[in-house]
This record gives C-alpha cells, structure tokens and sequence, in this order.
C-alpha cells in the first residue's frame, strides 16, 4: 500500500493517522510542498483529476479523498472499528466527519485565504463560525470521550481540522474544556504522534508557527534542526 501525502495537508494526515490506527503497513510518499502542492507528483496527477493528495494505492486499486480512504481501510480491516457500530451511530459518526472537512474546515480555509488581511470582516465571520462550531462539538462531548462515542473517524478528521484552525488564530480555550480533554486525549494516540511529528517539524524546518498544544512534539526540530524532506 503506498499513500501519498504532504508535509502540511491535513486531509493526507487524515489518512495517514487512520492506516495506523487500523495497524497496516505502508508507504508514505510525500509530495512537493513550498507555498502550495507544486510542481504536481506525476502519480497524484495521473490518479486524481483533482490533483490532490491524500492518493492511496494499494495493488491495482487507485483511490483518493481521504473519506473515500477510510471507507476503503474500513472495509479492507474492519478490525479495529473505527466506524461505531449500528447503521445509526455509523451515519451519524459520518456527518461528523463530512461536517468537520466541509462545513468546519471552509472556514478555516477562508481565514488561510485571508492571511494577508487579518482585519477584514470576513476574517472576523469566520472565526465566529468557527467558534461557534468549537461550542457545538463541546456539547456532544458532555456525555462521551469521543464525538461519536467509540474513536472513530470522525475524531481523526476534526483533530486534523482544529489544528490547522489553531495555526489559523483559531485556538482552542478554557470555554471548552472537554474539547480540551478531548484534543489531549487525541495528541496521546501513537498514531496521531507518529503522523504529527513530522508536521511539527515541518512547520520548524520551515519557520512557520507551531501551535503550543504541539510543542513537545517539536524535539530537536525546535532546536533548528532539519524536518521531512518532501520529494
Ligand atoms: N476532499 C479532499 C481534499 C483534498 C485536499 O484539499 N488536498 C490538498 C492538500 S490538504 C491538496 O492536495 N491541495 C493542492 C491543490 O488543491 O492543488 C480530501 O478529503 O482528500
């Protein structure tokens, strides 16, 4: 199996997390990265009419979407679950996770647009709505350690979504303290440190701020030290 990734996409960590979770090995090739996923890897090109990464390739089967990549891991090694069980749970636990990629996430790719105008209205919706979305996740985790009760990727795909809302001025805080508990329990995962890592080192390597709630992630990176090389 080969995933292709890159250093800072968020929809590859996605993927990358749910393969470990699910304990299948694989090979990461991450593809160019300066100010954006250029020149294109030939392979995410010829496979993905979007041209985008996450790309997964696993004997003659070529996929891409990082959902449609869980979809497949699922079915492909449906032990550990990491759908909850009963039609219901499992389509709500989907919504969860559409809702963090294409709800959630537009905002926070509005405010990366605006980056170079912080001050506009517009910048100021969108952290609202953000914000907003933080006060919603919060009260599903009232009564449960994960947004769809069991782990599940639903986790995986706002865990992903809130750190790059972080790195966008988006910060989590003591108003939602069982998102804070969440996220905590989130960071802890192996596989979420494994993927992470390299991100953190990343963002060092490349002089790009680093969230706090990542710092002890940075090790020698902060220090100055090289991050992954993108080929
Ligand atoms: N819905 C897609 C989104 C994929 C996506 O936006 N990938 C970004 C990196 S995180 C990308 O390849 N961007 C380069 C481009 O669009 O040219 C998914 O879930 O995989």
């Amino acid at each position: 199996m080969r995933i292709y990734s890159g250093p800072l996409s968020m929809f590859g960590a996605k993927a990358e997390i749910a393969a470990r979770e699910k304990g299948l090995n694989f090979e990461l090739i991450m593809v160019r990265f300066v100010s954006d996923y250029e020149p294109k890897h030939p392979e995410v090109v010829r496979i993905n009419p979007k041209q985008q990464v996450p790309v997964l390739v696993h004997g003659d089967l070529e996929i891409f979407d990082s959902t449609q990549i869980f979809e497949y891991l699922e079915d492909l090694k449906p032990v550990p679950a990491l759908w909850p069980s009963g039609p219901a749970a499992r389509a709500w636990a989907r919504i969860l996770e559409l809702k963090s990629d294409e709800v959630f996430f537009a905002h926070i790719i509005r405010l990366m647009n605006l980056r170079k105008n912080p001050d506009a209205a517009a910048a100021a919706a969108a952290k609202q709505v953000a914000l907003a979305y933080y006060r919603e996740m919060e009260a599903i985790l009232s009564d449960r350690r994960f947004l769809a009760g069991s782990f599940s990727y639903a986790d995986i795909a706002f865990y992903m979504a809130q750190l790059f809302a972080e790195r966008m001025g988006v910060p989590l805080d003591a108003t939602t303290p069982a998102l804070l508990r969440w996220r905590d329990a989130m960071s802890a995962r192996p596989a979420v440190r494994s993927v992470v890592r390299p991100m953190v080192k990343f963002l060092y390597s490349s002089k790009r701020p680093v969230p706090d709630f990542l710092a002890d992630l940075a090790g020698d990176a902060a220090a100055g030290r090289e991050g992954q090389r993108p080929v």
